[in-house]
Protein backbone atom coordinates (compact mmCIF):
# COMPACT_ATOMS: atom_id res chain seq x y z
CA UNK A 1 0.00 0.00 0.00
CA UNK A 2 1.48 3.31 -0.95
CA UNK A 3 0.61 6.87 -0.72
CA UNK A 4 1.64 9.76 -2.44
CA UNK A 5 3.18 13.56 -1.70
CA UNK A 6 1.73 15.66 -5.03
CA UNK A 7 1.86 19.32 -5.13
CA UNK A 8 3.54 21.95 -6.70
CA UNK A 9 7.26 23.27 -6.48
CA UNK A 10 8.68 23.50 -2.61
CA UNK A 11 5.82 23.16 -0.96
CA UNK A 12 7.50 21.13 1.49
CA UNK A 13 7.10 17.49 0.05
CA UNK A 14 10.62 16.08 0.66
CA UNK A 15 10.77 17.85 4.19
CA UNK A 16 7.53 16.11 5.16
CA UNK A 17 8.90 13.18 3.47
CA UNK A 18 13.11 13.30 5.13
CA UNK A 19 10.39 13.94 8.78
CA UNK A 20 8.66 10.78 7.86
CA UNK A 21 11.30 8.28 6.58
CA UNK A 22 13.55 9.76 9.57
CA UNK A 23 16.55 10.54 7.37
CA UNK A 24 17.02 14.31 8.65
CA UNK A 25 17.38 17.31 6.44
CA UNK A 26 19.14 16.24 2.97
CA UNK A 27 21.87 18.30 1.80
CA UNK A 28 20.37 19.06 -1.35
CA UNK A 29 17.42 20.55 -0.09
CA UNK A 30 14.68 21.49 -3.12
CA UNK A 31 17.14 20.36 -5.42
CA UNK A 32 16.02 17.40 -5.84
CA UNK A 33 14.34 16.18 -9.13
CA UNK A 34 14.11 12.52 -9.13
CA UNK A 35 10.84 10.75 -6.93
CA UNK A 36 12.11 8.73 -4.06
CA UNK A 37 9.89 5.35 -1.91
CA UNK A 38 10.73 4.20 1.70
CA UNK A 39 9.24 2.25 4.02
CA UNK A 40 7.67 4.15 7.09
CA UNK A 41 7.00 3.36 10.46
CA UNK A 42 3.55 4.00 11.81
CA UNK A 43 3.25 5.39 14.72
CA UNK A 44 0.84 3.81 17.52
CA UNK A 45 0.64 4.93 21.24
CA UNK A 46 -1.29 1.44 21.80
CA UNK A 47 2.13 -0.75 20.88
CA UNK A 48 4.20 1.96 23.02
CA UNK A 49 2.13 0.53 25.74
CA UNK A 50 2.01 -2.81 25.19
CA UNK A 51 5.81 -2.63 25.04
CA UNK A 52 6.22 -1.24 27.95
CA UNK A 53 4.52 -4.25 29.63
CA UNK A 54 6.12 -7.05 27.95
CA UNK A 55 9.63 -5.65 27.44
CA UNK A 56 10.01 -7.50 24.38
CA UNK A 57 13.13 -8.07 22.70
CA UNK A 58 12.33 -5.83 19.67
CA UNK A 59 9.49 -3.74 18.41
CA UNK A 60 7.98 -3.90 15.48
CA UNK A 61 5.82 -1.47 14.03
CA UNK A 62 3.04 -1.44 11.19
CA UNK A 63 4.58 0.47 7.93
CA UNK A 64 3.25 2.37 5.03
CA UNK A 65 5.03 2.88 2.28
CA UNK A 66 5.27 6.60 1.10
CA UNK A 67 6.55 8.02 -2.50
CA UNK A 68 7.55 11.95 -3.23
CA UNK A 69 7.33 13.26 -6.20
CA UNK A 70 8.93 16.37 -7.74
CA UNK A 71 6.64 19.30 -7.83
CA UNK A 72 5.03 21.08 -10.73
CA UNK A 73 7.32 23.98 -12.01
CA UNK A 74 6.26 27.29 -13.45
CA UNK A 75 7.32 26.79 -17.36
CA UNK A 76 8.92 28.83 -19.80
CA UNK A 77 6.12 31.21 -20.48
CA UNK A 78 5.52 31.49 -16.45
CA UNK A 79 2.58 29.35 -15.97
CA UNK A 80 2.28 26.26 -13.87
CA UNK A 81 1.30 23.42 -16.25
CA UNK A 82 0.56 19.75 -15.83
CA UNK A 83 3.04 17.21 -17.00
CA UNK A 84 2.30 13.67 -18.09
CA UNK A 85 5.40 12.10 -15.55
CA UNK A 86 3.55 13.82 -12.90
CA UNK A 87 0.05 12.68 -13.79
CA UNK A 88 1.48 9.18 -14.17
CA UNK A 89 3.37 9.55 -10.93
CA UNK A 90 0.33 9.97 -8.87
CA UNK A 91 -1.58 7.11 -10.29
CA UNK A 92 0.82 4.93 -9.05
CA UNK A 93 -0.14 5.34 -5.50
CA UNK A 94 -3.17 3.87 -3.50
CA UNK A 95 -4.21 6.97 -2.32
CA UNK A 96 -2.80 10.49 -2.57
CA UNK A 97 -1.81 13.48 -0.03
CA UNK A 98 -1.79 16.96 -1.66
CA UNK A 99 1.41 19.00 0.18
CA UNK A 100 -0.01 22.16 -0.13
CA UNK A 101 2.36 25.54 1.13
CA UNK A 102 1.20 27.67 3.53
CA UNK A 103 4.32 29.24 4.65
CA UNK A 104 5.81 32.24 4.29
CA UNK A 105 8.91 32.71 3.46
CA UNK A 106 11.09 35.00 1.01
CA UNK A 107 13.57 32.92 0.41
CA UNK A 108 11.87 30.48 -1.34
CA UNK A 109 10.44 30.63 -4.56
CA UNK A 110 6.83 29.66 -5.17
CA UNK A 111 5.77 28.77 -8.71
CA UNK A 112 2.62 30.92 -9.40
CA UNK A 113 4.58 33.80 -7.34
CA UNK A 114 2.37 34.32 -3.91
CA UNK A 115 1.31 32.01 -1.39
CA UNK A 116 -2.28 30.94 -1.57
CA UNK A 117 -3.70 27.38 -0.60
CA UNK A 118 -7.09 27.60 -1.71
CA UNK A 119 -6.10 28.44 -5.15
CA UNK A 120 -3.29 25.38 -5.06
CA UNK A 121 -5.52 23.37 -3.89
CA UNK A 122 -8.24 23.69 -6.89
CA UNK A 123 -5.55 23.52 -9.40
CA UNK A 124 -4.82 20.39 -8.43
CA UNK A 125 -8.47 19.39 -7.83
CA UNK A 126 -9.32 20.26 -11.44
CA UNK A 127 -6.16 19.19 -13.40
CA UNK A 128 -7.16 15.59 -11.81
CA UNK A 129 -10.37 16.01 -12.80
CA UNK A 130 -9.75 17.28 -16.39
CA UNK A 131 -7.47 14.23 -16.89
CA UNK A 132 -10.03 11.58 -15.74
CA UNK A 133 -12.40 13.53 -17.98
CA UNK A 134 -10.64 13.52 -20.71
CA UNK A 135 -9.77 9.56 -20.16
CA UNK A 136 -13.42 8.71 -19.52
CA UNK A 137 -14.27 10.53 -22.76
CA UNK A 138 -12.48 8.27 -24.86
CA UNK A 139 -13.06 5.01 -23.20
CA UNK A 140 -16.50 5.79 -23.83
CA UNK A 141 -15.92 6.65 -27.61
CA UNK A 142 -14.35 3.28 -27.60
CA UNK A 143 -16.73 0.99 -25.97
CA UNK A 144 -19.42 2.31 -28.13
CA UNK A 145 -17.76 0.96 -31.24
CA UNK A 146 -16.43 -2.00 -29.70
CA UNK A 147 -19.76 -2.98 -28.16
CA UNK A 148 -21.23 -2.67 -31.33
CA UNK A 149 -18.46 -5.52 -32.75
CA UNK A 150 -18.41 -7.42 -29.99
CA UNK A 151 -20.69 -10.05 -27.99
CA UNK A 152 -18.15 -9.41 -24.89
CA UNK A 153 -20.41 -9.25 -21.71
CA UNK A 154 -17.76 -7.31 -19.88
CA UNK A 155 -18.09 -4.84 -21.98
CA UNK A 156 -21.53 -4.23 -21.80
CA UNK A 157 -21.27 -4.21 -18.36
CA UNK A 158 -18.61 -1.46 -18.37
CA UNK A 159 -20.15 0.99 -20.81
CA UNK A 160 -22.94 2.25 -17.97
CA UNK A 161 -20.36 2.45 -15.55
CA UNK A 162 -18.12 4.59 -17.71
CA UNK A 163 -21.48 6.41 -18.38
CA UNK A 164 -22.15 7.21 -14.93
CA UNK A 165 -18.59 8.26 -13.99
CA UNK A 166 -18.41 10.75 -16.46
CA UNK A 167 -21.74 12.41 -15.88
CA UNK A 168 -20.45 12.79 -12.10
CA UNK A 169 -16.98 14.54 -13.76
CA UNK A 170 -18.70 16.89 -15.69
CA UNK A 171 -21.00 17.83 -12.77
CA UNK A 172 -17.16 18.83 -11.59
CA UNK A 173 -17.37 16.36 -8.67
CA UNK A 174 -14.38 14.14 -7.78
CA UNK A 175 -14.99 10.21 -8.47
CA UNK A 176 -13.87 9.58 -4.91
CA UNK A 177 -17.73 11.34 -4.34
CA UNK A 178 -19.59 8.77 -6.42
CA UNK A 179 -21.06 5.62 -4.99
CA UNK A 180 -19.66 2.80 -6.29
CA UNK A 181 -20.31 -1.55 -5.76
CA UNK A 182 -18.27 -3.34 -5.45
CA UNK A 183 -18.79 -4.91 -9.13
CA UNK A 184 -18.12 -1.25 -10.37
CA UNK A 185 -14.94 -0.34 -8.62
CA UNK A 186 -13.98 -3.46 -9.93
CA UNK A 187 -14.59 -2.80 -13.27
CA UNK A 188 -13.06 0.52 -13.36
CA UNK A 189 -9.25 -0.69 -11.40
CA UNK A 190 -7.35 -1.44 -13.91
CA UNK A 191 -7.69 2.62 -15.26
CA UNK A 192 -6.03 4.34 -12.44
CA UNK A 193 -8.21 7.01 -12.53
CA UNK A 194 -6.90 10.07 -10.00
CA UNK A 195 -9.97 11.51 -8.29
CA UNK A 196 -11.36 7.67 -7.65
CA UNK A 197 -7.96 7.68 -5.12
CA UNK A 198 -8.99 8.56 -1.61
CA UNK A 199 -7.14 12.05 -0.54
CA UNK A 200 -6.16 13.94 1.89
CA UNK A 201 -5.16 17.74 2.09
CA UNK A 202 -2.13 18.37 4.22
CA UNK A 203 -1.46 22.76 4.20
CA UNK A 204 2.12 23.20 5.66
CA UNK A 205 2.24 26.64 7.63
CA UNK A 206 5.09 28.12 9.38
CA UNK A 207 5.81 28.53 12.92
CA UNK A 208 4.16 32.63 12.83
CA UNK A 209 0.98 31.47 11.90
CA UNK A 210 0.33 28.13 14.18
CA UNK A 211 -1.99 30.70 16.35
CA UNK A 212 -4.13 31.02 13.12
CA UNK A 213 -4.11 27.51 12.07
CA UNK A 214 -7.47 26.51 12.84
CA UNK A 215 -9.21 29.12 11.73
CA UNK A 216 -7.57 29.02 8.30
CA UNK A 217 -8.14 25.02 8.28
CA UNK A 218 -11.83 25.88 9.11
CA UNK A 219 -12.02 28.62 6.02
CA UNK A 220 -10.56 26.57 3.87
CA UNK A 221 -12.74 23.50 5.04
CA UNK A 222 -16.01 25.30 3.93
CA UNK A 223 -14.92 26.13 0.65
CA UNK A 224 -13.53 22.94 -0.36
CA UNK A 225 -16.55 20.63 0.88
CA UNK A 226 -17.31 19.17 -2.88
CA UNK A 227 -13.71 17.89 -2.45
CA UNK A 228 -14.49 16.01 0.85
CA UNK A 229 -10.87 15.25 1.78
CA UNK A 230 -9.63 15.32 5.09
CA UNK A 231 -7.59 18.80 5.81
CA UNK A 232 -4.43 18.44 7.99
CA UNK A 233 -2.26 21.57 8.81
CA UNK A 234 1.63 20.46 9.50
CA UNK A 235 4.61 22.51 10.00
CA UNK A 236 7.36 21.34 7.84
CA UNK A 237 9.94 22.97 8.43
CA UNK A 238 9.27 22.64 13.03
CA UNK A 239 8.71 19.48 12.64
CA UNK A 240 11.81 18.21 10.94
CA UNK A 241 13.59 19.95 13.12
CA UNK A 242 11.60 18.57 16.37
CA UNK A 243 12.45 14.79 14.74
CA UNK A 244 16.36 15.36 15.25
CA UNK A 245 15.29 15.80 18.82
CA UNK A 246 15.31 13.82 22.22
CA UNK A 247 11.57 13.12 23.56
CA UNK A 248 12.63 15.37 26.48
CA UNK A 249 13.88 18.50 24.20
CA UNK A 250 11.06 17.79 22.00
CA UNK A 251 8.07 18.06 24.23
CA UNK A 252 9.40 21.11 25.74
CA UNK A 253 9.76 22.88 21.88
CA UNK A 254 6.26 21.53 21.03
CA UNK A 255 5.07 23.45 24.58
CA UNK A 256 6.96 26.39 23.59
CA UNK A 257 5.39 26.80 19.97
CA UNK A 258 2.10 25.85 20.89
CA UNK A 259 1.93 22.43 18.93
CA UNK A 260 -0.43 19.98 20.69
CA UNK A 261 0.26 17.05 18.33
CA UNK A 262 2.85 16.07 15.77
CA UNK A 263 1.18 16.16 12.58
CA UNK A 264 2.78 13.60 10.89
CA UNK A 265 1.63 10.86 13.26
CA UNK A 266 -1.69 12.45 12.41
CA UNK A 267 -1.06 12.44 8.54
CA UNK A 268 0.16 8.88 8.92
CA UNK A 269 -3.09 7.42 10.48
CA UNK A 270 -5.14 9.29 8.26
CA UNK A 271 -3.24 7.75 5.17
CA UNK A 272 -3.98 4.08 7.69
CA UNK A 273 -7.52 5.04 7.72
CA UNK A 274 -8.01 6.14 3.50
CA UNK A 275 -6.61 2.87 2.92
CA UNK A 276 -8.95 1.29 4.55
CA UNK A 277 -6.17 -0.64 6.67
CA UNK A 278 -6.38 -1.12 10.77
CA UNK A 279 -3.65 -2.93 12.99
CA UNK A 280 -3.83 -6.16 14.84
CA UNK A 281 -1.15 -6.58 17.65
CA UNK A 282 0.78 -10.12 18.99
CA UNK A 283 2.83 -9.72 21.79
CA UNK A 284 5.45 -11.58 24.08
CA UNK A 285 8.92 -11.24 25.11
CA UNK A 286 10.70 -11.55 22.28
CA UNK A 287 8.50 -9.11 20.26
CA UNK A 288 5.23 -6.90 20.33
CA UNK A 289 4.45 -5.92 16.65
CA UNK A 290 1.48 -4.22 14.84
CA UNK A 291 0.20 -6.12 11.76
CA UNK A 292 -1.08 -4.39 9.10
CA UNK A 293 -4.64 -5.66 7.71
CA UNK A 294 -7.59 -4.54 5.65
CA UNK A 295 -10.40 -3.36 7.62
CA UNK A 296 -12.75 -6.71 6.84
CA UNK A 297 -10.43 -9.47 7.10
CA UNK A 298 -11.13 -12.66 9.04
CA UNK A 299 -8.93 -14.11 11.54
CA UNK A 300 -7.82 -16.92 9.14
CA UNK A 301 -6.82 -14.17 6.92
CA UNK A 302 -5.26 -12.12 9.22
CA UNK A 303 -3.27 -15.46 10.53
CA UNK A 304 -1.70 -15.78 6.66
CA UNK A 305 -0.50 -12.10 7.46
CA UNK A 306 1.71 -13.09 9.95
CA UNK A 307 2.83 -17.11 8.12
CA UNK A 308 1.21 -18.95 5.59
CA UNK A 309 1.21 -21.95 7.44
CA UNK A 310 -1.00 -19.72 10.05
CA UNK A 311 -3.69 -19.72 7.39
CA UNK A 312 -3.69 -23.41 5.92
CA UNK A 313 -3.24 -24.84 9.23
CA UNK A 314 -5.84 -22.59 11.80
CA UNK A 315 -7.80 -23.58 14.75
CA UNK A 316 -8.63 -20.72 16.45
CA UNK A 317 -7.36 -17.40 17.27
CA UNK A 318 -7.07 -16.73 21.14
CA UNK A 319 -8.46 -12.80 21.17
CA UNK A 320 -8.66 -9.78 23.62
CA UNK A 321 -9.07 -6.32 22.28
CA UNK A 322 -6.34 -3.96 23.66
CA UNK A 323 -8.97 -1.69 25.71
CA UNK A 324 -9.87 -5.08 27.68
CA UNK A 325 -6.18 -5.82 27.92
CA UNK A 326 -4.89 -2.32 29.72
CA UNK A 327 -8.20 -2.34 31.72
CA UNK A 328 -8.19 -5.97 33.27
CA UNK A 329 -3.90 -5.67 32.90
CA UNK A 330 -3.29 -9.41 31.94
CA UNK A 331 -4.52 -12.35 30.00
CA UNK A 332 -5.62 -14.50 33.19
CA UNK A 333 -7.41 -11.47 34.12
CA UNK A 334 -9.13 -10.92 30.77
CA UNK A 335 -10.09 -14.44 31.51
CA UNK A 336 -11.49 -13.92 34.78
CA UNK A 337 -13.39 -10.86 33.50
CA UNK A 338 -14.84 -12.91 30.11
CA UNK A 339 -13.25 -11.02 28.16
CA UNK A 340 -10.89 -13.72 26.77
CA UNK A 341 -11.97 -15.22 23.82
CA UNK A 342 -11.33 -18.27 21.47
CA UNK A 343 -12.64 -17.17 18.00
CA UNK A 344 -12.84 -19.28 14.77
CA UNK A 345 -11.84 -18.80 11.31
CA UNK A 346 -14.88 -16.73 10.36
CA UNK A 347 -14.11 -13.91 12.78
CA UNK A 348 -13.77 -10.55 11.82
CA UNK A 349 -10.68 -9.12 13.49
CA UNK A 350 -11.40 -5.43 14.87
CA UNK A 351 -8.64 -2.83 14.87
CA UNK A 352 -6.93 -3.68 18.25
CA UNK A 353 -7.28 -6.83 18.33
CA UNK A 354 -4.64 -8.30 20.43
CA UNK A 355 -4.28 -12.35 18.35
CA UNK A 356 -2.14 -15.71 19.41
CA UNK A 357 -3.30 -17.84 16.79
CA UNK A 358 -3.54 -21.66 17.10
CA UNK A 359 -2.31 -23.63 14.38
CA UNK A 360 -2.02 -27.57 13.87
N1 LIG B 1 10.36 28.77 5.94
C1 LIG B 1 9.97 27.55 5.63
N2 LIG B 1 10.61 26.92 4.64
C2 LIG B 1 10.20 25.69 4.31
C3 LIG B 1 9.12 25.04 4.99
N3 LIG B 1 8.94 23.84 4.42
C4 LIG B 1 9.87 23.73 3.45
N4 LIG B 1 10.63 24.84 3.39
C5 LIG B 1 11.74 25.11 2.49
O1 LIG B 1 11.26 25.17 1.17
C6 LIG B 1 12.20 24.61 0.26
C7 LIG B 1 11.53 23.53 -0.52
O2 LIG B 1 11.18 22.47 0.36
P1 LIG B 1 11.05 20.98 -0.15
O3 LIG B 1 10.59 20.16 0.99
O4 LIG B 1 12.26 20.54 -0.86
O5 LIG B 1 9.87 21.19 -1.19
P2 LIG B 1 9.30 20.14 -2.24
O6 LIG B 1 7.83 20.28 -2.17
O7 LIG B 1 9.87 18.80 -2.03
O8 LIG B 1 9.83 20.77 -3.59
P3 LIG B 1 9.94 20.01 -5.04
O9 LIG B 1 10.36 18.62 -4.80
O10 LIG B 1 10.91 20.83 -5.80
O11 LIG B 1 8.55 20.10 -5.59
C8 LIG B 1 13.35 24.12 1.11
O12 LIG B 1 14.36 25.09 1.07
C9 LIG B 1 12.76 24.00 2.50
O13 LIG B 1 13.73 24.20 3.50
C10 LIG B 1 8.47 25.74 6.04
O14 LIG B 1 7.53 25.25 6.68
N5 LIG B 1 8.94 26.99 6.31
MG1 LIG C 1 10.86 17.47 -3.34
Amino acid sequence: MQIGLVGLQFSGKTTLFNTLSGSGPSDIQGQKEEASIEVVKIPDERLNELSKIFHPKKQVNATIEVFDLPGLKMSDDNKVKITSSFLNGARNNDALFYIIRGFRDDSVAHPMNSIDPLRDIEFLEVEFLLSDLAFLESRLDKLKRDVLKSKDEKLKRELPVIEKCLAHCEKELPLRTLQLDENETKLLSGYQLLTIKQLAIAVNYDENSIADVDSEIAKLKNKLEKADAPLIPFFAKIELELSQMNEEDRLTFMKDYGIKESALSKILRTSYDMLGLQSFFTVGEDECRAWTIKQNYTAQQAAGVIHTDFFNKFIRAEAVHYEDFIKYGSFNKCKEAGSWRLEGKEYIVQDGDILNIRHS
